[in-house]
C-alpha cells in the first residue's frame, strides 16, 4: 500500500515528537539521596525540605533512610550506582569510611554532592561539592553567647565555688556536627578573657536524640547536681530531654541551669517562650533548593563551589516569642 509522502512525513514527525517527548520524560534528572535517619526535629525538617525541593526542581528523587547506620548509607549509594542515577547526594552520618564507595561512584562517572554534615576523604575529588553549615562556628557562637550572658547577668557559681561549671551533651560520636561544635566551643572558651572563670565538668554523647539527652543529663545531675551552672546541648532535641531531667530533679531549667542548644527548631523556641531554655544556635536544614540547583549546574557542565555554607544566626529567650511565628522548621 502506497503511503503519500505527506502522510509519511506526518507519521515520521509524530514518531520523532513522541520519541523526543519520551526522551524528555527519560531525561528527567534522577538523584539518589541517602539520608541518615529521623533522629531529631532538625533531621525531619531537613528531609521534608529535600523532598519538597526535589518537587520544585522537577527531578526524580530516589530517597533512602539509613536508620542511623553508615552501612545502610554505603549500601544505598551502591544501589544508586547500579541504577545509574545522574547524581548521588548524601548526608555523611560520620566523617570517615566513605573513600571506597565514593571511588566506586567516581569510576561509574556519577557526581557526588554532600549535604549537611562534613566528611574526611583521602581525595577531595571523590565528591564534587559540599553544602552544609559551619558547625565549628556554631560551637563558637554557643560559648560566646554563654560568656556574654554570664558576664552581663553577673552569674555566680551555684555551689559558691570559683568557676562557672559547664556540662556538654555531645552529638553522635564521629559526626562532623559533634566534632565541629565541640572544637568551636572549646576554641572560643580558650580564647575568652574569662577562660579561667569556666570549667567543663563533663562532656558525653547524647547521640542527638531527646531520649539519650534526658538519660545522660540524669546521670550528670546524679554526679554533679548543684555543681552544674550551664548545659551546652549540641542539638535542641537533647536540650529538651535534659530539661525534663532537670525538672524531675527539682531544679529550674534556664534559671538554676542555663541551657543553650543548637539547631533553633520550633520545640526549642517553645521552651524559650516557656522560660525553660535560654538560647539556641541556628543550624539551617533548608538546604534542598541549593542542593538541587548545584546538581543541575554540575550536569550542565557548570563549575560549582567546592563548599558552601547556608546562613544561620543565634536566637535567645529575649526575642523567642517575636521570632517564633517566622520560623520555617
Ligand atoms: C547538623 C545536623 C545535626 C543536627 C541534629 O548539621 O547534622 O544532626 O544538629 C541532627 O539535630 O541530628
Amino acid at each position: 500500500m502506497r503511503i503519500s509522502k505527506s502522510l509519511l512525513a506526518l507519521g515520521l514527525g509524530a514518531i520523532l515528537a513522541s520519541t523526543t517527548f519520551a526522551q524528555a520524560a527519560d531525561d528527567k534528572i534522577v538523584i539518589g539521596f541517602s539520608q541518615i535517619g529521623a533522629e531529631s526535629e532538625w533531621r525531619t525538617a531537613n528531609t521534608n525540605d529535600v523532598k519538597a525541593a526535589a518537587e520544585r526542581a522537577g527531578v526524580e528523587l530516589k530517597f533512602s533512610d539509613a536508620q542511623q547506620k553508615q552501612e545502610n548509607q554505603i549500601r544505598a549509594i551502591r544501589t544508586f550506582i547500579s541504577q545509574k542515577v545522574d547524581v548521588i547526594g548524601f548526608v555523611p552520618i560520620v566523617e570517615t569510611g566513605w573513600d571506597n564507595v565514593l571511588r566506586e561512584a567516581k569510576r561509574a562517572k556519577i557526581p557526588v554532592v554532600v549535604m549537611d554534615r562534613d566528611l574526611k576523604v583521602s581525595d577531595d575529588s571523590l565528591y564534587v561539592a559540599k553544602i552544609g553549615t559551619d558547625q565549628v562556628e556554631e560551637g563558637r557562637k554557643a560559648f560566646r553567647w554563654i560568656d556574654e550572658y554570664v558576664t552581663k547577668n553577673n552569674v555566680k557559681p551555684r555551689n559558691g565555688g570559683k568557676t562557672i561549671n559547664i556540662v556538654v551533651l555531645e552529638g553522635t560520636v564521629g559526626a562532623s556536627a559533634a566534632v565541629g561544635r565541640t572544637k568551636g566551643f572549646n576554641e572560643a572558651l580558650a580564647a575568652s578573657s574569662n577562660k579561667d572563670h569556666y570549667k567543663i565538668l563533663a562532656s558525653q554523647t547524647g547521640d542527638f536524640t531527646r531520649q539519650k539527652g534526658q538519660e545522660v543529663m540524669e546521670s550528670f545531675l546524679k554526679t554533679y547536681r548543684n555543681d552544674i551552672d550551664v548545659l551546652f546541648a549540641q542539638n535542641d532535641d537533647m536540650a529538651l530531654g535534659a530539661i525534663q531531667a532537670i525538672e524531675a530533679a527539682g531544679l529550674k531549667p534556664a534559671k538554676d541551669i542555663i541551657i543553650v542548644g543548637a539547631d533553633a527548631v520550633k520545640g526549642m523556641f517553645q521552651a524559650m517562650i516557656e522560660g525553660k531554655a535560654n538560647a539556641t544556635v541556628e543550624c539551617n536544614p533548608l538546604q534542598g533548593d541549593l542542593f538541587f540547583e548545584t546538581c543541575k549546574k554540575i550536569l550542565n557542565g557548570e563549575s560549582v563551589p567546592k563548599s558552601v555554607y547556608v546562613e544561620e544566626g543565634v536566637y535567645d529567650a529575649s526575642t523567642a516569642a517575636e521570632v517564633f511565628p517566622t520560623r520555617k522548621y
